[in-house]
């Protein structure tokens, strides 16, 4: 669970990630928008799934928000491992997320607990996306252009 301005009319929304078992063995993940009213309160929730992978390998093991295409609503960047990589989900500005991008992190020395944290960290204006695993180490650093996502780097 995470929270952010989706819709950016100044109040806080909440929005839950969570995964769940398919039929045939395969796994969804469902992404639920709930934006605040601004009295408290909060609106139905905006809920929409997405195949993820075959039940026993991919997992959702971070969530951060961040504005990749730089149109002022905060977008989504889930980091699932085995094999790892990263969705990422535009927003909309209505409290819904265009449809899921996957990039595939190819590090074997990338593990388990992956966490995924967002910032500017090459001063672009561009949002970039960082991903980390709890043995240390290894990070990978993906550079989100308007256009052009990602370019990845590692470095230690
Ligand atoms: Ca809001
Ligand atoms: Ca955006
Ligand atoms: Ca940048």
């Amino acid at each position: 669970m995470r929270v952010a301005d989706i819709n950016k009319d100044s109040f806080t929304d909440i929005v839950i990630v969570n995964q769940f078992s398919h039929n045939f063995g395969s796994t969804k993940f469902r992404i639920s928008v709930i934006l605040a009213k601004g009295d408290g309160s909060f609106e139905k929730p905006i809920s929409f799934a997405e195949k993820l992978g075959y039940y026993g390998s991919n997992r959702i093991t971070d969530i951060a928000f961040g504005d990749f295409d730089g149109n002022g609503y905060p977008d989504l960047a889930i980091a699932v491992s085995s094999p790892h990589k990263v969705e990422i989900f535009l927003g909309k500005g209505d409290g819904t997320f265009g449809q899921g991008m996957t990039y595939n992190i190819d590090n074997p020395k990338l593990w388990i607990n992956m966490k995924v944290l967002t910032g500017n960290f090459d001063g672009d204006g561009n949002e970039d996306v960082v991903v980390s695993d709890s043995s240390g180490g290894y990070i990978f650093f993906m550079e989100m252009g308007t256009e052009h996502f990602p370019l990845q780097r590692s470095c230690k």
